[in-house]
């Protein structure tokens, strides 16, 4: 029998990390960092044309690797990089040894996939566990598994994670709020993984349904894919007596599990023996110093299937130069608050006003004036696309606008793959900028 009080204090349970490399000594890490490195160039430059280029363009081979701090001689990758060779065209391990692939959410146009052997979903499950175990989670534990199953990396990555640690996990996907409500009660839940936002949804459900979690034996909740705040993490443990983790990944590098907050809260550990990290100027892609704030380059140190060299993922943090009151010897980035492009994420789903623009402009009739604004009802992401129509379409009758505001909310559904309210404005509504067009009006709280 589990043991509910334990579990809900966060002790007893099995599992224990000290042997993962979270607490190498520093030379010990770089040892592996460096060994790992040297493979995975070579694994990249024999079997990926792309990288053999860019590599032949800087004068690097994989003889040039030495070390760790070798990284720096290599190129940059981006996300363009993955759609211009699309779908399979940075694979660096043969069909036979790919047991799995994820693509990007959301999007009917291309999206960027990515690819695993055997040992990349091992490693995969181990980073999970690593940072659940950061979490104080452990086997016995019964995890609430509400990040969305199929192509996007949440759900798998959290459930083989979950099963890895040996915890129970409930398969139970994304959406339908009041059977997650009934079964975190009947199942006795004590660990949720969601994006922030879905939970402050489930929240106020649970609230409108006379449920009060601080009743249930839930303890901790693992929260990302999204940006949130620390204001938003004060609301979610007042309203649940939880404790409110962060976990930050991106499919191009594995999927959830690349960092992981400790339960100092202070900041999320980089699983950095597997995902190296380096912060560069954005703009020049030159490194920032110690501390400072830049944009996070990865480079997969063990990802045979599709290993990423130096991976700009346009988010902005920085590396803590100070080492954990937790004892992890690994390094911390603080929590993600922005990007550096303008992809913006709703109900997980990642969007750059740029899709926006082309299926509203896939429909005749409207001028390419638009604003997407962000909102949050009931906790739940709403997005709303405002777009000016011409002035012959105004003048029509009420028949006719809501034929063609049908029409747009369709087309950007097609495109996006998430719900849009639009609304058609007249023309010359929608301020006009001096510069860089105002997209997204975000008014959501975070
Ligand atoms: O969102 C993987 C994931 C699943 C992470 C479940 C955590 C939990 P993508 O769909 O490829 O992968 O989106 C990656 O989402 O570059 C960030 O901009 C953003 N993001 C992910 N986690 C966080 C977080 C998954 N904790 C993109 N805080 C990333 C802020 C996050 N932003």
């Amino acid at each position: 029998m589990t043991n509910l009080a334990s579990i809900k204090a966060g002790t007893g349970g099995g599992f224990h990390p000290a042997s993962a490399p979270d607490y190498l000594p520093d030379a010990q890490l770089r040892d592996l960092q460096t060994q790992r490195l040297k493979r995975i160039v070579k694994q990249a430059y024999d079997n990926v044309a792309l990288y053999r280029r860019r590599m032949e363009e800087l004068n690097v081979t994989p003889d040039d690797i030495h070390s760790i701090d070798d990284v720096v001689k290599l190129p940059f990758t981006n996300k363009s990089d993955l759609r211009d060779n699309y779908p399979f065209g940075l694979f660096a391990a043969p069909m036979n040894e790919i047991v799995r692939v994820h693509a990007s959410s959301g999007t009917t146009g291309k999206p960027t996939v990515v690819a695993y052997t055997r040992e990349d979903i091992d490693v995969w499950s181990n980073s999970m566990v690593r940072a659940f175990a950061c979490y104080g989670m452990h086997s016995g534990d019964i995890i609430q598994n509400a990040y969305g199953y199929g192509l996007f990396t949440g759900g798998l990555g959290a459930h083989y994670g979950g099963e890895a640690l040996g915890a129970t996990v409930i398969p139970i996907s994304g959406g339908n709020t009041d059977r997650q409500i009934m079964i975190m009660k009947d199942f006795s839940v004590t660990a949720i993984c969601c994006t922030p936002s879905y939970f402050l949804h489930v929240l106020e459900r649970a609230q409108e349904m006379g449920v009060d979690i601080h009743d249930l034996p839930l303890r901790a909740g693992v929260f990302g894919a999204e940006p949130w705040t620390e204001s938003m993490r004060d609301r979610i443990e007042a309203m649940s007596g939880i404790k409110a983790y962060d976990i930050y990944g991106l499919s191009e590098i594995i999927g959830p599990g690349v960092g992981a907050e400790c339960q100092a809260q202070d900041g999320l550990h980089l699983f950095e023996d597997h995902f190296y990290p380096e912060i560069v100027n954005p703009e020049t892609g030159e490194p920032c110093q110690p501390g400072e704030e830049g944009e996070l380059v990865l480079t997969t140190l063990s990802k045979m299937a599709m290993p990423m060299l130096r991976y700009r993922t346009h988010d902005i943090t920085c590396i803590y130069p100070e080492t954990c009151s937790c004892g992890r010897g690994i390094r911390r980035i603080r929590r993600i608050g922005r990007r550096s492009d303008d992809m913006f994420i709703i109900r997980g789903v990642n969007v750059f006003p740029s899709q926006v623009e082309t299926a509203l402009l896939a429909v005749e009739e409207t001028m390419p004036h638009y604003q997407i604004i962000l909102d949050r009802e009931k906790g739940l992401d709403r997005m709303e696309v405002q777009v000016e129509v011409t002035a012959d379409v105004f003048s029509d009758k009420v028949r006719a606008l809501e034929g063609l505001q049908n029409k747009l909310a369709k087309s950007l559904e097609h495109t996006l793959g998430i719900h849009a309210n639009v609304r058609l404005v007249e023309p010359h509504t929608i301020e006009r900028s001096q510069g860089k067009a105002r997209r997204v009006i975000d008014r959501r709280e975070m």
